[in-house]
This record gives structure tokens, sequence and C-alpha cells, in this order.
């Protein structure tokens, strides 16, 4: 029997940089309940789908109220009544009330309100199957994402203290989730030994990496391999770096200002990103370049060894599209998958699928501002994924992450990791 969406409804919830956001909870007529809560980025692509924030004085103008608002007065009403098993239909008619002009009393939904939305009818549909989020997407291949997880944290997550945003670790010799975060978390506290012995630290970076007191990228890179190696993991055998330059933070005018602030050209700057790929055990490297610089991109392909993979993340915003482009431009060999850049579960799933279709690895992420959300954890089980990235191995909304793949490894009675990628010759 069709089990119908009786009731959806909003609230004003918080994440963790105490920033409002939107929670939505969908109840279907079988008694169902599914619930989204939308993340938030700091290093933001200016394609990605544009929250909708309040403005005005009040807790910088981000608060959330009219989102929640337009859930009761627009998208409750036209979602009552709709088969909530029908995800790409709900999708559909969220993409519609998106992007209709907006009347004077009400503006675009926002991508942080069709997230939400979006997130919680997958979850309602699972539970009105009796089966977690995951599993309704019916995974091909069927194996647990392999976890790149941030040990030092920079950027915009950490008042630019370096210019790399995410100092990441994958544990490439892990065979299960259990094991990866040993090796992670082992690694995480001989990193903060070592930064310990060197002096006082700076705290803790967004995403619960350390926020260290470094003098610059290959400083932030020595302190890390020091770390690994205390634990007796061999760097490149055991442990492969992962680094999101997140560059377009400091493109600027078609030029890259690093570090010491001198502005250099985009052959310069992905000439010492090459070098430093070479000279470390970086096995992705995400957003060398600029959201625009497609020759920055396609040099970061031509100049680093086939194992390590150029990631886009505000080069692609999640978009199908985009993907396809710059597969065949031979600008990317990964594509990082965030759903609230595009808005809603299925265009990420078709960005998934494009990803795919051109020979492209699949990262599923989270935001650099969460909540307990754990639909992450699921949409990389359930799409494949060949790595999951949500932060550090600290801070409850990292973890609520990490601990959610423990409960499906376990679920699945233990599944091996997805093999680690390497570029596909072309
Ligand atoms: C990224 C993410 C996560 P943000 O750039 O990949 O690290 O950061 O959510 O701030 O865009
Ligand atoms: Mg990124």
């Amino acid at each position: 029997m069709a089990d119908l969406i009786e009731s959806t409804v909003a609230r004003r919830v918080w994440d963790s940089r105490g920033i409002p956001t939107v929670e939505v909870e969908i109840t279907t007529t079988g008694g169902a309940r599914g619930r989204g809560i939308a993340p938030a980025g700091a290093s933001t692509g200016r394609r990605e789908a544009v929250e909708l924030r309040d403005g005005g004085p009040t807790l910088s103008g981000k608060d959330v109220r009219r989102a929640v608002g337009l859930v009761q007065t627009h998208v409750a009403p036209a979602l009552v009544g709709r088969e909530v098993a029908d995800l790409a239909g709900i999708d559909r008619v969220l993409g519609a009330l998106d992007s209709l002009d907006p009347e004077p009393d009400r503006p675009r939904l926002g991508g942080n309100t069709t997230t939400a939305t979006s997130l919680a009818a997958l979850h309602a549909a699972a539970a009105s199957r009796g089966i977690p989020a995951w599993k309704l997407l019916d995974p091909e291949p069927l194996r647990l994402p392999r976890p790149q997880i941030q040990i030092i944290g920079g950027g915009a997550h950490a008042a630019h203290r370096t210019t790399v945003q995410d100092f990441m670790v994958v544990p490439v010799s892990a065979t299960s989730i259990e094991e990866a975060l040993v090796h992670v978390a082992e690694i995480y506290r001989a990193v903060g030994d070592v930064l310990a012995a060197r002096g006082p630290r700076r705290g803790v970076a967004d995403e619960g990496g350390h926020w260290p007191e470094v003098s610059g990228t290959e400083d932030a890179l020595d302190v890390l391999m020091a770390g690994i190696e205390r634990t007796g993991l061999v760097p490149g055998v055991d442990i492969g770096i992962s680094l999101d330059i997140a560059a377009t933070q400091f493109y600027q005018h078609g030029l890259y200002v690093p570090d010491d602030g001198v502005a250099i050209s985009t052959s310069q700057w992905i000439a010492q990103l090459v070098r430093i790929c070479r000279d470390y055990p970086v096995i992705t490297l995400e957003d060398p370049a600029g959201e625009d610089d497609t020759i920055g991109m396609r040099l970061a392909v031509a100049g680093t060894d086939p194992g390590t993979l150029v990631v886009g993340d505000d080069y692609l915003v999640t978009d199908a599209e985009r993907i396809a482009r710059a597969a065949e431009d031979e600008a990317v060999d990964a594509a990082l998958i965030k759903v609230n850049q595009i808005g809603t579960v299925t265009a990420a799933a078709n960005a998934v699928r494009s990803a795919r279709e051109h020979g492209l690895a699949v990262i599923v992420s989270a935001r650099s501002g969460e909540t307990e959300d754990v639909s992450v954890a699921h949409l990389a089980t359930g799409w494949g994924a060949d790595f999951v990235k949500v932060g550090s191995i600290t801070r409850g909304e990292r973890t609520a992450k990490w601990n959610e793949l423990i409960r499906i490894d376990a679920e699945l009675g233990g599944m091996p990791l997805a093999p680690v990628p390497r570029r596909r010759p072309r």
C-alpha cells in the first residue's frame, strides 16, 4: 500500500559553529518518520546552491526563520499526499519551488531548505520500508567508503593559519573501517604530541583537526609525517595523505597568493603543488586551482603521478554537467559530492552517476558546519563511494558519521573498504 507524506515540519536548530540551520521532519500516513538537517560550508564555491538566510543585525544575518517559515507555507502543502517512496518526484517539486520567480513575500527556498527536506524524505522513505537509508539507495558496488580524515585544519577553517585548508590522512592498508579508525586515532594523538613538543598550540580547527603553530604548508606536512612515523605506520604504504587546497580562497585576479603573500602565476603555483605531491605520499589533491581555473586543474592532472588523484570540489559543485565537462577536459580525476552544493539528494545522485560514467572516483563529503545528522554515512555507502570525508576524528558532529559507518559495517557483518583508486590511463 502506498505510504503518503502526511506532514512536513521545520525548525531552527544549531550547527557546530553555533550558527542556525534548518531541520525538516517528514511523517507519513503509515507512521514512518525521517529527519534531515542542512550543513553549511565556510569555503564555498560561487556556483553552489545559495542558502536562504534572514540577513539583518542578529546572529550575523545568519538566522533561518524565513526558511523555516517557507517549509510551513510552501513546502508542506506541496508535498502532502505524495508517495514518500517517490524521492525523485519529491526532489522535482523542491527544485521547482526553489526556482520559481520569487514573489515579493516568497524568496527562493534556498539550498539549505531543499537539502534538509530532501534528506528528511530519504530517511522517511527508508523508514517506511523498514530499512536504513543506505540500503534504499541500492548500493552498487556494495562496500564501505574509505575514510579521508583531517588531522590538521587550516585555511578558512582556522583563520588562514596555513594556506592549505585540510591536511588529511587515508588509511590505505586498513581493510576494515574499524582498523582504519584505529590508525587515524593513533595518528591524531601522535601529531598532537609532535605539536606539543614544539610549543603551545592554537587549538582546534572547525572540523576538529589540530590548529597548528607552523611556518607554512611544508612545515605542517613535516609535522604530519612525523606523527605518522611515530605510530609505526609507514607513510605511503599504510597511510596516504590527502590535501584540500581549497585554492578558490586565495585565487585573485588570475593569481595565487599563498602563505608568504607573494602572488604567483597558475603554472608557478601548480608546479609547487606537483613538487609537494612528489615529496610526500599525496594520494588526493582537492581543488589545487581556483573554481574557474581550468588551466590550473589540467596542469595538476598532467603534472602529478597516476597515484595522485586530482579532486574537484568548488570546481565541480556536485553538478552532473560540470563533472562531465571537467572529465572531458581532463581537469579532474575525482568528484567531491556534497548534497547541499546542488540542493537535493536526486541531483547529487545524478552527479555521482555522471562521475562514474566518466571514469572518475567519487568522494562523498560533509561540510565544515555540521550537526549530528548522519546522512553522509548513508549516502557514501549507498552510492558505493570510493572515499568519505567528514572532517577529523574528534568532535561529536564528526564522530557521529564515523560511528554510523561502524554501525552500517556491523549490520553488513563486516564489509571490505573500497580499494584505493588510481588515475585511469587516458
Ligand atoms: C571542503 C569542505 C570540507 P567547506 O572544502 O571540502 O572540508 O569545507 O564545507 O567549508 O566548504
Ligand atoms: Mg574542498
